[in-house]
């Protein structure tokens, strides 16, 4: 090898390393997440979800944000991300409306937008790429169906409502209801905000039991676990049994809520996904690499009693109840 190939080889292999220093860092894809906050087991699971696989994926440069459950919060940091300019936002809106001004700020920008978990209520298309996330209706009318085939056709429920104004809250209400239409004897006789905590969902529920209702309580439907899980305390606290007293059916699935059941103080558990972080970095890559992604992508779920065997989808579309063990409870994630 003559003088001359040495040296236009040395510095094609400087050249080679320096673009390829600068190549992984400016081909990291900058995506800019804000969370609802960290109000329930189910939120904790989600956040792990999230971070952990952005931790696994060379090609992420993950931003997290936490709103605290404030809106506010969560407008300012999408404005944030816009202004430093990453390559995706994504958020679990805390609730469905008032985001249309940002979003459309984030079009502007060019930035594409993927919602997780929880869905916006927009008048115009195109201000977010694609939604992951669950069926909150479909969850709601399943906790609803599961009500008529185990309890009947006559009951009193209370019900603890999600956060007000958030989509699962609106839709879980609307499928639960739906369901519950068809049959008179199904009757809403409480119901209010528990904010998706466990300690508002115990507040809550010991008002419940304060109020000239109380003894005609038979069913409790809350919109989480976590809530769930604050009634049993203020059930057992006014001297009744959780889960038979009081029938106890509620949504997340969370490992919590799996060892109540197979104690015997709740009832029923629709799951709801929160593992979905493997799916968002998967939906951001596909749209940095060009391509073009599913506008819906839902979550795959089950539905979790002390019973087993109950059909709590359709008759076309069956979704099947599994009884809970002592070995779902120890293999569960979240
Ligand atoms: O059910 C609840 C959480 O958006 C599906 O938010 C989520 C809900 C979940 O606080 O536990």
């Amino acid at each position: 090898m003559n003088k001359f190939a040495t040296v236009i080889m040395a510095a094609a292999a400087a050249t080679l390393l320096v673009t390829g220093c600068s190549k992984s860092d400016s081909s990291k894809i900058k995506v800019g997440f804000s969370q609802v906050g960290a109000e329930s087991d189910w939120r904790k699971a989600s956040t792990e979800s999230i971070k952990g696989e952005a931790e696994k994926r060379a090609s992420i440069e993950l931003t997290f944000s936490d709103a605290q459950q404030k809106q506010e919060n969560q407008i300012k940091a999408i404005r944030n991300f816009i202004s430093k300019g990453v390559d995706v936002i994504s958020f679990s809106p805390v609730v469905a409306t008032g985001f249309e001004d940002v979003l459309k700020e984030a079009k502007e920008a060019e930035i594409p937008v993927v919602l997780f978990d929880r869905a916006v209520d927009v008048s115009e298309d195109g201000l977010y790429v694609s939604f992951i996330g669950s069926d909150f209706v479909e969850e709601g009318r399943r906790a609803g169906r599961w009500v008529v085939k185990n309890v009947g056709e006559n009951a009193n429920v209370a019900e603890l409502v999600g956060t007000v104004g958030s989509a699962p809250a609106i839709d879980r209400k609307k499928g639960f209801e739906e369901i519950i239409a068809n049959y008179p004897g199904i009757k809403i006789i409480k119901s209010q905000s528990g904010d998706f905590t466990r300690a508002k969902g115990k507040e809550v529920m010991e008002s419940f039991l304060k109020s000239p209702e109380a003894d005609q309580i038979q069913v409790l439907f809350a919109h989480n676990d976590d809530m769930a899980l604050g009634a049993i305390q203020a059930i057992e606290e006014a001297g009744k049994k959780p889960g038979k007293d009081i029938i106890i059916i509620s949504i997340d699935g969370v490992k919590t809520m799996f060892e109540q059941i197979l104690a015997g103080n709740a009832n029923c558990t629709v799951e709801c996904n929160p593992l979905i972080g493997a799916q968002l970095f998967d939906v951001v890559e596909q749209i940095h690499a060009g391509k073009s992604v599913p506008s819906r992508i839902p979550s795959v779920e089950g539905v979790y009693d002390n019973v087993g065997g109950v059909n709590v989808g359709t008759d076309r579309e069956p979704v099947v109840t599994k009884k809970i063990t002592q070995e779902i409870v120890d293999s569960r994630k979240y």
